[in-house]
């Protein structure tokens, strides 16, 4: 799938806006064919937001069920003869579309791309009613996971990963035209032959038989520096400008059908020209070993929750430039393409993660037991469920192909990892990884209660990446003795001869909470502390290739005890304020300063 966009031949429609939206607690709207009218009862609701925190209603915010969205939109009178498009950037977790009274689309999973033809629906020139139902429930068989539970004071849903279920439209919508001949795909590697750059394309399209098919490849200057014919081919770069760390630097690589001097359809795909290896403990980028700086995050922000917002993207930014940090992981699920675009103009590097978490009923049941379910069985976790979570994968991929930025593959997070169903359950999702992706390495993120010599899940990967909570989790307080423990654990680690990223370690910190006994979890000296502890053995340890720190922001989860309003392991605050943490960190990864 091609993302929607204005070239010579193409245009779009943006149809983010004020759409009618209403609950349907009592599941009546498919029935009721609630799509064949205007919404009755409606409210509006912004487009792209989580319905969640608009509402000042609790039923709003932890409501669970199908939601409606609902809008009419004028095709453009100058669409005629056009093929017609409507492109949902996400719906979370699933979707069905109408157009007026014609079900077109549904599509499963929250956090990547889905679009339909229309054009047999809508005319030039008219208007058209568009409804989208969008369902929020999580179950055995969604990525992520779930279970709805009757409770004395009713249905409630649950979950096991620790932040807030948003849902809604969180992304754009749009409709768009293309000629009726027009590229559906295009797949981009790149590779270096000294200061050559070589950049393999392969390109799809419908319709396009009888016509010619090109590419053009500019500069960012926007001067042509190499062109091809055929739908797949290689360009060769002399002394190309690679895309590094920290040098976003993109080529423009324009495919055109063209039927003799006419061109009918034209897309731009931008291209950055890296080599992506492991070879034994290190990370290489061009050949050269990386250290890996920076975050778990989360899109999560007030008000809109996981809504894409351009203004929190570039500040976001802003603050990883400010404090030194290279890199993030898309933790817990693929993020918004405005997202990974602006990582590759940025020159941040991404570890990019399918949206599988929480898969592990080993987590969170504290003093008050167990979970009460299985991980992986019949009727839990199950074949049913790994076809959905291949999935998930083969359309993170699918989508995020082409992005220099996007470094690493995280087909999980913390999932269950220390049993055979784990083992069963995981092998052939690596193999579903590799082979949508032959070019970049994979992995997953273990949990510490599946360690060194108990996990059975991390020989599949290519790179290992550990979530530890060494003096947070265990050894509360007890800075000294974490340190032991952590040292002992990932020197084990070492020993797999695979390059370590430690992709979570961070502790709660209320901001504002000061204490002179540096060893008083929540205050802002003990997560400079903490961190301190953790760098000081990471850096005694070769095959330890990055450090990323959970997280940078506070953000909203599910109410707890171990929770005081949200997760407050942020460095910034969720308004994006730094901790004392922020300028200790700062003052270990910008070595500009
Ligand atoms: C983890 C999870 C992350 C949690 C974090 C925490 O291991 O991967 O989703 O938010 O711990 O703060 O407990």
């Amino acid at each position: 799938m091609l993302r929607p966009q204005d070239t010579s031949t193409r245009e779009r429609k943006s149809l983010n806006g004020l759409w009618q939206f209403a609950l349907d607690p009592n599941a009546e709207g498919r029935t009721g064919r609630w799509f064949a009218e205007r919404l009755s009862d409606a409210r509006e609701m912004a487009v792209p937001a989580s319905f969640n925190d608009i509402a000042a209603d609790a039923p709003v915010r932890d409501y669970f069920g199908d939601v409606w969205y609902q809008r009419t939109v004028w095709v453009p009178r100058g669409w005629q003869g056009q093929r017609i498009v409507l492109h949902f950037e996400s719906a979370t977790h699933r979707a069905t579309v109408w157009v007026n009274e014609t079900e077109v689309v549904s599509h499963q999973g929250g956090y990547t791309p889905f679009e339909v033809d229309i054009t047999d629906q809508v005319s030039a020139g008219e208007e058209v009613r568009i409804t989208a139902v969008v369902d929020n429930t999580l179950n055995w068989q969604s990525i992520p996971p779930g279970v709805i539970e009757d409770t004395p004071a009713g249905k409630r849903q649950r979950y096991w990963h620790d932040f807030f279920n948003y849902a809604g439209i969180h992304r754009n919508v749009w409709l768009y035209a293309t000629n009726p001949a027009h590229f559906t795909d295009v797949t981009i590697m790149t590779d270096l032959d000294g200061a050559t750059g070589v950049i393999s394309y392969t390109a799809e399209a419908d319709g396009a038989d009888s016509l010619e098919s090109r590419v053009i490849l500019r500069d960012a200057d926007s001067s042509e520096v190499a062109s091809g014919s055929g739908l797949s081919g290689t360009l060769n770069v002399p002394d190309v400008h690679k895309w590094a760390p920290g040098d976003g630097y993109l080529y423009d690589l324009e495919l055109q059908l063209a039927d003799g001097d006419t061109v009918v359809d034209s897309y731009h795909q931008s291209v950055g020209v890296r080599t992506v290896q492991v070879d034994g403990i290190r990370f290489l980028i061009n050949g050269e070993p990386i250290y890996f700086t920076g975050f778990g995050k989360h899109e999560d922000v007030p008000v809109i929750g996981k809504g894409h917002n351009d203004a929190y993207l570039l500040h976001d930014f802003e603050l990883l430039k400010w404090i030194g940090a290279n890199s993030f992981r898309t933790s817990h699920y693929p993020y918004s393409e405005e997202v990974i675009d602006y990582a590759d103009r940025q020159g941040i590097v991404l570890i990019d993660e399918t949206a599988a978490v929480g898969l592990n009923m080993g987590l969170g049941g504290g003093i008050f037991g167990g979970q009460g379910y299985q991980t992986f069985s019949p009727e839990t976790a199950n074949d049913a469920t790994r076809e959905v979570h291949a999935q998930a994968i083969r359309e993170l991929i699918a989508r995020d192909k082409n992005h220099p930025s996007v470094v690493l593959w995280s087909i999980a997070n913390e999932p269950e990892s220390d049993t055979e169903g784990a083992e069963n359950y995981f092998r052939p999702l690596f193999d579903v990884a590799r082979e949508a992706d032959p070019t970049r390495p994979v992995g997953f993120v273990n949990v510490m209660l599946a360690p060194h010599g108990k996990c059975r899940v991390s020989q599949f990967g290519d790179v290992l990446m550990l979530n530890r909570y060494y003096g947070w989790y265990v050894n509360t307080g007890d800075l000294a003795a974490a340190e032991l423990a952590w040292e002992e654990e990932l020197t084990a680690w070492a020993g797999e001869g695979k390059p370590i990223i430690i992709t979570e370690y961070g502790a709660d910190t209320y901001p504002g909470l000061h204490s002179l006994a540096a060893e008083n979890p929540w205050s802002e000296e003990y997560q400079v502390e903490y961190l301190d502890m953790n760098h000081r053995v990471f850096d005694r340890i070769d095959a330890v290739v990055g450090e990323q720190v959970w997280n940078f922001a506070d953000f909203t989860t599910t109410s707890g005890i171990m929770r005081v309003g949200g997760n407050k392991k942020g460095v910034f605050t969720r308004d994006r304020q730094p901790k004392a943490a922020a300028h200790y960190l700062r003052g270990r990864w910008r070595k500009d300063l």
